[in-house]
């Protein structure tokens, strides 16, 4: 959860097509831009250096740069997302991280499919959920991929209906997450220390910590006050457009 860099992209006009589960309603571009533009000053507030994309109109989901890649100290892999609209995204990214990162490899199997928004890395191994993005071929081909850098992988289940692993889950410190308790009902987090969301909040569950804050989205009171409770350091960032895309704090940047 220390990181000296990260990777954000402006939304584009485009955010109106984003991908959705439930349509409650279209995202607004200029309220869009505010959170993001927030979200972008509070991680640059820890000290990192954020390189920020312009927007891209051909894709528009490309706001959510989690999905496009997994960053690690040794170097970046390239993912291959599993929705069709987001595939050419990866693309996009790749030249990015060629030029920040001496090594990046890519997921390349025609039948493997994989979104960093299923991926936790932890300090001592990475959890990956299988889930209507990411399937069987996209974990194994990971495997192999970071295998000679040491890391362990472990596959965990997405809980049906939601979209990414993550959207449920996100690391607080080196042996502490924050989970719906559904998700951690699944046992995935044993060995960890778990805060849960407070009931009826499961959507503040996606926050990420990056240096010394705790970025979530805002709008839930009881989570929030768990968290400082808890000694973090917690800065909410309006959500609400990202959230109508299924989107969240992990989601808008890529970190390393
Ligand atoms: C999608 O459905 O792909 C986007 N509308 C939201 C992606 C959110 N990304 C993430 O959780 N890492």
């Amino acid at each position: 959860f220390r990181f000296t860099h990260a990777i954000s992209r402006r939304p584009s006009a485009s955010i109106t097509d984003g991908l959705r589960a439930v349509d409650v309603g279209t995202p607004d571009l200029s309220l869009f831009e505010r959170h993001h533009a927030d979200y972008v000053a509070a991680l640059r507030e820890t000290g990192a250096e954020v390189v920020l994309l312009d927007p891209l109109e051909a894709y528009p989901d490309a706001v959510f740069v989690e999905d496009t890649a997994l960053c690690l100290p040794e170097g970046a892999i390239i993912m291959r997302p599993g929705a069709p609209s987001r595939l050419g995204e990866a693309a996009e990214m790749a030249p990015h991280l060629r030029q920040l990162y001496r090594e990046v490899r890519e997921i390349s199997g025609a039948d493997a499919y994989i979104e960093g928004g299923d991926i936790l890395t932890t300090e001592r191994e990475i959890l990956v959920g299988r889930s209507a993005r990411t399937n069987a071929a996209g974990i194994a081909e990971l495997q192999s991929l970071v295998a000679d850098w040491g890391y362990q992988l472990r596959e965990v289940i997405t809980p049906e209906g939601v979209l990414h692993f993550k959207t449920d889950c996100s690391l607080l410190d080196g042996q502490t997450v924050l989970a719906t308790e559904r998700l951690a009902a699944s046992g995935c987090f044993d060995g960890y220390a778990v805060i849960h969301t407070a009931p009826g909040e499961e959507a503040a569950a996606n926050t990420i910590r990056f240096n010394d804050l705790v970025l979530m989205p805002a709008g839930f009171p009881q989570t929030r006050d768990r968290l400082v409770q808890a000694g973090y350091a917690v800065r909410e960032i309006g959500n609400s457009e990202a959230a109508k895309l299924d989107g969240g704090m992990s989601c808008l940047s890529l970190r390393f």
